[in-house]
């Protein structure tokens, strides 16, 4: 039995939800209170130290980070479809986990918990200049495509997704990239999308 622990405001635990739904497989849900502190609790910290959301229990496998367990899904019960094995398909694919940690956390992910969860000890100018930029790039990378890599949806587009699609939480507005909203809307028409809010 899936067991994922996350938050329903994250965007991190929603990214593997989305998967798990689209791959059609069965999972608990467990809610882990950020707000009341529950990851920094002693029993949360024995399942990840990092005191972090999302985090997969598979039978006798635990995993944390949101990018790592698309991988795991992917290739355990997604296959070829969703993160293909040879050397510069995966790479492709790789490429854009590690934006996603990077680039869009820098900017859009960073502009929301400012806005929406009230983080100042972000710099918000900082935030919202890294979010034009990848914005721009992502604009232009979709220009004469359907998915972020080989013209089919992969875990690149369920781990890029979610903080771009939730920029306006972060008071980044998305109405100048028309590519990045088209494709945002082709990714919640994929037969099993499940939403958030601010999606
Ligand atoms: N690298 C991790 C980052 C996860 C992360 O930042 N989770 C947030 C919620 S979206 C969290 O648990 N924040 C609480 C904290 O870091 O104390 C991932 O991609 O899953």
């Amino acid at each position: 039995m899936i067991t994922l622990y996350g938050h329903e405001m994250s965007g991190n635990s929603y990214k593997v939800r989305l998967l798990l739904e689209l791959l059609q497989l069965d999972y608990d849900w467990a809610a882990v209170d950020l707000m009341q502190g529950e990851h920094k609790s002693p029993e949360y910290l024995a399942l990840n130290p990092f005191g972090q959301v999302p985090l997969l229990i598979d039978g006798d496998m635990k995993l944390a980070d949101a990018q790592a367990i698309l991988v795991y899904l992917a290739r355990q019960y997604g296959g070829e479809q969703w993160l293909p094995m040879d050397a510069v398909a995966l790479a492709q694919v790789v490429r854009w986990l590690s934006i996603t940690a990077g680039e869009v956390r820098q900017g859009p992910e960073n502009a929301r918990l400012y806005h929406l969860f009230g983080a100042t000890s972000i710099n918000i100018d900082r935030a919202q200049q890294k979010a034009d930029q990848i914005l721009t790039q992502l604009d232009k990378h979709l220009l004469g495509r359907t998915w972020l890599e080989f013209q089919r949806h992969t875990i690149a587009d369920i781990a890029v997704f979610p903080y771009v699609a939730l920029a306006p939480d972060g008071q980044v507005d998305l109405a100048p990239y028309s590519q990045v909203l088209t494709w945002i809307d082709r990714v919640k028409h994929l037969p099993g999308f499940i939403s958030m809010a601010g999606l």
